[in-house]
């Protein structure tokens, strides 16, 4: 609940001008509770609208994707880009390709990619797009067709200096791939630095594509420090089979944890001997299949038809890795009575409003999801670093970097928890200090 007049009547606007954005709400209305001392002792905010300004998208971009199937029907879909927040750098954030993409749940996942962005300490703004396309079940063909048709509008509103898209949800190697090639034939130069998350061969980062799971890990993995914990010898469950749940996988088992679950939007395995990554790689990134496969090879694991039924799973850490609201107070309520102690998001707002509640009450040490998964988009900044310099770093270098990263998220989060009156609560921590420096740039920039 917000208590500060000023923050209630931004909220209320918001409501107001944004009808039906349940999850924009959601997320703005956490940041704004969070930022009630904040503001309360920086009166400078309020006076330059700075809430207001902050709340309110730069603009959004929304097309008609228009491309032709394997059957020669032609297909329509709807394509966008919110365009967030420029005060510290260009637009930067991912692009999802999945059937429930809208609006307001680009809306919800900008303004999170403004605070994320910022915490990373590196120059890059707020933004995120994509489409209501689904790539399940469509031929390479189509999603060549599909991305060549997505690119042909967006390729005006982005640049090097300007916005720089990378992968989200159903957008991954292959997509970004073929969004570059489109690119490059409209624009008839090679901007490299204009999309993240490219091959190895035409300017692609090494360790971005292990980026997020890894950094999900050493931002736990200084969180546990810090609280006398490590992952060593810890059961854990991970929900989702994509790109950052596999990456969680490899980096959690390096980091001496069992993970024992991976799930995807129809049910969850479990393997009491834990996850072999390199079974799901050849189900996920080689045969683009689903995560009951893994049974074929692997007969002793279980595998549970419905995704949310990971969360009754007994373990002591969980790491959300699928999509927004996949956890909710009931879930929140099992894994704490199972005796899980430790839940960090890799996700984006994966755990509802009151499962945040309950785990913060709970004294569970909880990573958000803005602080503990921003080392995907960290390293995609490190990639466009590379780009401009026309180089490229070892996976050692940059491997490095992401892991120094992490530490300093975790460690702007906890001071500023500590700051303001509350230590250990970092969804508090992570939105004060996201926010601050945002709010500084605009304040330093007028009012536009
Ligand atoms: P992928 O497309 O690689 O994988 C997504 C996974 O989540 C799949 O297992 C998918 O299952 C599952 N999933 C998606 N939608 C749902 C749903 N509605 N219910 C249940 N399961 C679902 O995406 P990523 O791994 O890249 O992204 C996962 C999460 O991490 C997202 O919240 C994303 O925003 C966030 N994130 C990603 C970053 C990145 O660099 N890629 C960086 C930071 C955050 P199925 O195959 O059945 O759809
Ligand atoms: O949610 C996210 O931070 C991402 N999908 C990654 C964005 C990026 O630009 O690398």
């Amino acid at each position: 609940m917000i208590k500060n007049e000023y923050l209630k009547s931004v909220m209320e606007k918001v409501q107001q001008r944004n009808p039906g954005e349940t999850e924009f709400f959601q997320a703005v209305s956490e940041v704004l509770e969070s930022l009630e001392p904040v503001v309360e002792r920086h009166p400078e905010y309020q006076a330059n609208g700075i809430i207001e300004r902050i709340t309110e998208p730069d603009r959004i971009i929304k097309f008609r994707v228009a491309w032709v199937d394997d059957n020669n029907r032609v297909q329509i879909n709807r394509g966008f880009r919110v365009q967030f927040n420029s005060a510290i750098g260009p637009y930067k954030g991912g692009l999802r390709f999945h059937p429930s993409v809208w609006e307001g749940t680009l809306k919800f996942l900008g303004f999170e990619q403004i605070f994320k962005n910022s915490l990373t300490g590196l120059p890059i703004g707020g933004g995120k797009g994509g489409s209501d396309f689904d790539p399940k079940g469509k031929s390479d063909m189509e999603v060549l067709r599909f991305c060549q048709a997505f690119m042909t509008e967006l390729y005006r509103h982005i640049g090097p200096d300007v916005d720089v898209p990378a992968g989200d949800i159903g957008v991954g190697g292959r997509e970004i791939g073929y969004l570059y090639g489109q690119y490059l034939r409209i624009r008839g130069s090679s901007e490299s630095g204009v999309l993240t998350g490219k091959g190895i061969s035409f300017g692609g980062s090494l360790a971005r594509t292990e980026a997020t799971g890894y950094g999900l890990c050493y931002f736990t993995d200084a969180m546990l420090k810090a609280n006398g914990k490590s992952f060593k010898d810890q059961t854990v469950v991970i929900s989702g089979s994509g790109n950052v749940a596999q990456y969680a996988l490899v980096k959690a088992t390096e980091l001496g944890a069992k993970v024992i679950t991976l799930s995807d939007s129809n049910g969850y395995i479990v393997d009491k001997d834990g996850v072999d990554f390199e079974t799901v790689k050849q189900i996920k990134q080689v045969k683009r299949g689903r995560i009951k496969e893994y049974l074929e090879t692997h007969p002793n694991a279980e595998y549970h038809e419905g995704c949310k039924g990971v969360w009754t799973v007994p373990c002591d850490i969980a790491l959300p890795c699928a999509t927004q609201n996949e956890l909710d107070e009931e879930s929140a309520k099992i894994l704490v009575k199972n005796g899980c102690t430790v839940v960090s998001e890799g996700a984006n707002m994966p755990s509802t409003k009151e499962a945040v509640k309950y785990f913060l009450d709970n004294k569970i040490l909880f990573g958000p999801a803005k602080a503990a998964n921003a080392g995907g988009v960290a390293t995609s900044e490190l990639e466009m670093r590379q780009n401009s310099e026309r180089t490229s770093w070892t996976f050692e270098r940059v491997d490095e970097k992401l892991k120094g990263i992490m530490e300093n998220i975790y460690a702007k989060s906890a001071a500023a928890a500590k700051e303001y009156g509350q230590p250990g609560n970092l969804v508090l921590g992570a939105n004060i200090a996201g926010f601050q420096k945002v709010a500084d740039a605009m304040l330093a920039e007028g009012i536009f």
